[in-house]
């Protein structure tokens, strides 16, 4: 299929290509298996200036969109999800200094997060808030020049792994989700630890952390826009980021067609290879038409993010939905195809499998998101 893409685009593609196939899929299993954070393959997609595509020329980056955002993260989900996962996780975390940060911070903070030599992360889930974003407990409240964070932000992709963090925090809490307020806080703060690595189904290799606030002191400096203006900053960086989310579901699907047809066509059955069989064929049909059909929609989305178009909600939140909703049926589909080897570990269908319930839940459950499209479209219409 030809998207009629840049050269610049399809070097994007090329460049994470090779890095799939040369660093990612040689060891993937292992890294899965072992729950290994691949911090060797981020360096090396960070000296391919992969990290610049999030980010404005004024501050190191390329000042490319969401759209270049989005080919390099399917690229990178074609062969991984983990590491998928932790390349775009920073891109949310830093996102928000983009969409609201000053001067001063975007001049701090972005170069770093440019080059890859700094990761960052984005904290807004915790214990008793998931869905519910703005009923969050985390309290921020200032002291002179300080602001004290006092909580506990729950499955925080790159969670230790990250230096810099995006957190959500109520500073009035009265107001409901619009007293909340977004903070840059830093790796090595004092009163800022990490829990427990979690244990996961999926996306083994990502780092997934409790990040726990202690009477943390914040420099005021460190808030992000004005107080009262986190949810909407919240909302903004999920309504930019959940294209890539679907970019994901493209790449892990496409990953798992391509093994799944290649399997068909040497898998032999009653004297035949079993992509002869019509039940097996119009499987990979399915999977190949879904597959497209995703990539196509999580395209427009990103395109219309990047045109600066406002509202962009319904569309975002659709392309995250159909994306992520087609990549498990396209897993579990690869999965059938290799049959009783397929559920095995030797081969890698079973954890693209596993890998792909994630993006039914992240960034906003996939619930969520046909509340998000229903409202809209019921306040709107088309
Ligand atoms: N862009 C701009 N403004 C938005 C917005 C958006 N995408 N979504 C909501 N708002 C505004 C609303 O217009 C409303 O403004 P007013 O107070 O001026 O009327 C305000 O924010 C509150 O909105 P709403 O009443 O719809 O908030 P709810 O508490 O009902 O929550 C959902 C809305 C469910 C959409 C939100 O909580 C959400 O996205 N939850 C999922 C969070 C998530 O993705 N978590 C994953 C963890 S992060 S990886």
């Amino acid at each position: 299929m030809d998207y009629f893409l840049t050269e610049e685009q399809q070097m994007i593609i090329d460049i994470c290509r090779e890095i799939t196939e040369k660093k990612v899929k040689p060891i993937r299993a292992e890294l899965d298996e072992k729950q290994v954070f691949p911090a060797e393959i981020l360096k090396e997609i960070g000296g391919s200036d992969l990290f610049r595509l999030f980010i404005p020329e004024d501050y190191e980056g390329m000042g490319t969109g969401i759209f270049e955002v989005c080919l390099a993260t399917e690229e990178l989900s074609r062969g991984d999800l983990s590491v998928a996962t932790s390349y775009a996780a920073s891109g949310l975390g830093f996102l928000p200094i983009i969409i609201s940060g000053d001067e001063d911070q975007k001049k701090k903070y972005l170069p770093g997060l440019a080059s890859g030599q700094r990761l960052a992360a984005f904290g807004l889930t915790e214990p008793e808030a998931g869905s519910d974003a703005g009923g969050i407990k985390t309290r921020a409240i200032r002291e002179g020049d300080h602001y004290i964070l006092n909580g506990t932000k729950q499955w925080i992709t790159n969670g230790g792994e990250a230096d810099v963090y995006t957190i959500f925090a109520m500073t009035d809490p009265k107001k409901g989700s619009r007293g909340a307020s977004a903070f840059i806080v830093e790796k090595g703060m004092d009163g800022f630890e990490f829990g427990k690595k979690e244990d996961k189904m999926g996306i083994r290799a990502s780092a997934t952390r409790e990040l726990i606030f202690n009477d943390c002191a914040l420099p005021k400096e460190n808030i992000i826009g004005k107080e009262g203006m986190g949810f909407l900053i919240a909302m903004k960086t999920l309504d930019r980021s959940r294209p890539a989310v679907g970019a994901q579901g493209v790449g892990l699907a496409q990953g798992a067609l391509e093994e799944a047809l290649d399997y068909s066509r040497i898998r032999k059955q009653f004297s035949t290879s079993i992509s002869s069989f019509q039940a097996v064929r119009h499987m990979l049909a399915d999977m190949a038409t879904q597959v497209e059909a995703a990539r196509n929609l999580v395209y427009h989305a990103a395109k219309v993010v990047d045109s600066g178009k406002k509202d962009i909600s319904r569309l975002s939140a659709m392309s995250k939905v159909f994306a992520s909703d087609m990549a498990m049926q396209v897993t579990t589909d690869a999965v059938q195809i290799f049959g009783g080897y397929g559920y095995m570990k030797e081969y890698p269908v079973e954890k693209m499998m596993r890998d792909a319930k994630i993006l039914q839940i992240y960034e906003g459950t996939n619930q969520i998101q046909r509340d998000v499209i229903a409202l809209d479209l019921i306040k709107k219409g088309f």
